[in-house]
């Protein structure tokens, strides 16, 4: 208790003395005058940055985007079902002019599927002329000799005409019929005497349907002709063989 008191009056002695304004006046000291504060310093430098501050909270959620564009077509779907059948429609009415016209334009067309029949029956069915046959536009004659390519094809351009070559399976038949008859095979315009392996027309034309036997054409070289086989000879069967030029072989010749 004493102690405490003691304290408290020194305590207030030392304030005292630390706040009396007179305790350093200049003028009334003699050569000892003590600056008590210095004028503050001009501000340092700014610090550092700190650490990052912790992750803030999770925000909320964004305003919708706008629609994108359109994605590309499905495939497309199972066949519906079939609609119902639907009402019987009542009877047209036609006068006796209408039925004239109708009348006429039938007989037209009767006749015209008349000419078409007849024109296609010309096509497909080789007509037989003297010595030999017409199939479509073309015709194929013999007088039943034979010989070999060069004999063959000049006889028939001497006729005004070619050594016959078959340009489809109509031709073909036809020129079959005509080997059938002579029982002898024929030789054909066909042959690959400029470029080895290249069949062509005598006109130089590449040939654009073939009916060759099976394994031809080989070029085999035969005993009597050693440059190969580079004419085209028609079997009894309608297929094709390529055999040595001098072969000689039944003449047909085609306009
Ligand atoms: C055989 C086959 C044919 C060839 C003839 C020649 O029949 O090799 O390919 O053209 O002989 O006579
Ligand atoms: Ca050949
Ligand atoms: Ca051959």
């Amino acid at each position: 208790m004493y102690l405490q008191a003691y304290f408290i009056i020194v305590l207030s002695t030392v304030l005292v003395k630390t706040t009396d304004p007179d305790q350093c006046r200049c003028e009334d000291k003699v050569n000892a005058c003590i600056i008590r504060d210095g004028s503050p310093g001009a501000n340092g430098l700014p610090g550092r940055d700190g650490f990052p501050g912790p992750k803030g909270e999770k925000g909320e959620q964004g305003l919708r985007g706008v629609q994108g564009p359109p994605g590309k077509a499905g495939p497309p779907g199972l066949k519906g079902d079939h609609g119902p059948t639907g009402e019987k429609g009542s009877p047209g009415t036609c006068d006796d002019s209408e039925l004239e016209l109708l009348k006429t334009q039938m007989k037209a067309l009767q006749a015209e599927l008349q000419t078409v029949k007849e024109e296609v029956t010309k096509i497909v069915k080789a007509q037989p002329v003297p010595n030999g046959t017409r199939v479509g536009e073309k015709t194929f004659q013999t007088d039943g000799s034979k010989g070999g390519y060069e004999v063959a094809q000049s006889k028939c351009v001497q006729a005004g005409r070619v050594l016959a070559s078959p340009r489809n399976a109509l031709e073909n038949d036809a020129l079959r019929e005509i080997v059938r008859t002579h029982n002898t095979r024929a030789m054909l315009g066909i042959n690959d005497r400029l470029i080895e392996g290249t069949f062509k027309y005598p006109d130089g034309e590449t040939i654009g349907y073939t009916n060759w036997s099976k394994n031809e054409p080989n070029d085999a070289s035969g005993e009597d002709d050693a440059g190969g086989e580079d004419c085209v000879e028609l079997f009894g069967n309608g297929k094709w063989n390529d055999v040595p030029c001098s072969h000689e072989r039944l003449i047909i010749c085609e306009y």
